[in-house]
């Protein structure tokens, strides 16, 4: 007897294709009422593929047994409905660490070195006038890491390539790691040339890049969040970014994304990204190869592949 499934956005192609081979899938998404779509179809659904759930949802599907997210972080899920609903949640972990890693120290040249603002200086022709001046290098820099778990482990590695200092905060100290533990982020931020946000986001972590945390990193700090737009007090960040507080940003998440404050976009001492850390060919496919082994493992009585809850 086939599974029914539920998806309630769109997932990528390969993900979507195994899926359907596999269960009954129902696209809550692309349903003219939602409503209706639901009330028919909630008790049969046995599963849920794909990040963003609310309680709300999970109240709708009473015979739900497992969510089955897309991406490491799972602060886009009712944890705490699932529990007590009795649902497993798995995510794609550590598949991701190397392409966001990438990204991040991508994103820390492009922003010391003003990457995106000298390629716009010479497509508008303005060369010929003149150079464009001179930046920073990463070399030689302390990087504070806050959150050094597996994508925050895999920057420091990248960074120490770049010969940069590694220190690092997070919940607590994590005696094998060979790099200086902070207990305090701000006594961090102050002794830190770079901060880069790659912890989880969630009620535990909300704003804790406070504006505090903003002014110990100072006017010649660089700020990177590669982790969710809520750990930072956004509008602190913006104001100092204008008034010289922090030397600058390179952000690849937004606390109202894929709304990004228009201030930001006339700022030259930022850099700009989709939040795109996993958006690669290779780390979305064995994403989404990731989510379908959880479903796989789970409807075969086998032990989850990546279990959350
Ligand atoms: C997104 C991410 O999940 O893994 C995460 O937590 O933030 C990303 O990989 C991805 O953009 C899919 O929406």
């Amino acid at each position: 007897m086939s599974i029914d499934i539920l998806q309630t956005g769109k997932l990528l192609a390969s993900c979507e294709a195994a899926l359907a081979e596999r269960f009954t899938v129902h696209k809550l998404h692309e349903s003219q009422d939602p409503e209706r779509f639901l009330n028919e179809i909630g008790p049969r659904i046995r599963a849920h593929a794909g990040s963003n759930v609310n309680g709300e949802l999970i109240g709708k599907l009473p015979n739900l047994e497992i969510i089955a997210g897309f991406g490491v972080g799972v602060d886009n899920i009712d944890l705490e409905a699932a529990k007590a609903a009795g649902v497993r949640v798995t995510n794609t972990p550590d598949v991701l660490n190397d392409a966001v890693a990438e990204l991040t120290i991508g994103l820390m040249i492009a922003l010391s070195r003003r990457i995106p603002q000298a390629d716009q200086f010479v497509r508008a022709g303005k060369w010929p006038g003149g150079n464009l001046g001179f930046f920073t290098e990463l070399t030689g820099k302390t990087v504070g890491i806050l959150g050094l778990g597996r994508i925050g482990k895999e920057i420091a590695t990248r960074a120490q390539a770049m010969k940069m200092r590694v220190v690092y905060h997070g919940r607590k100290r994590q005696e094998k790691e060979p790099y200086v533990f902070y207990p305090d982020l701000g006594d961090m931020a102050r002794d830190s040339d770079w901060l880069v946000i790659i912890a989880p986001g969630g009620k535990g972590t909300d704003r804790i890049v406070s504006r505090q945390v903003l002014e110990a990193l100072g006017p010649k700090g660089m700020l990177v969040n590669m982790a969710r737009g809520t750990l930072v007090d956004e509008p602190a960040m913006i104001e100092l970014l204008a008034n010289g507080g922090l030397g600058g940003a390179a952000l690849d998440v937004f606390e109202n994304e894929p709304q990004v404050a228009e201030v930001l976009f006339g700022l030259e001492n930022v850099v700009l990204s989709p939040h795109q850390g996993s958006a690669t060919h290779q780390t979305r496919a064995a994403m989404g190869a990731m989510l379908v082994a959880n479903l796989d493992a789970h409807f075969a009585g086998e032990p989850l592949p990546s279990a959350v809850v």
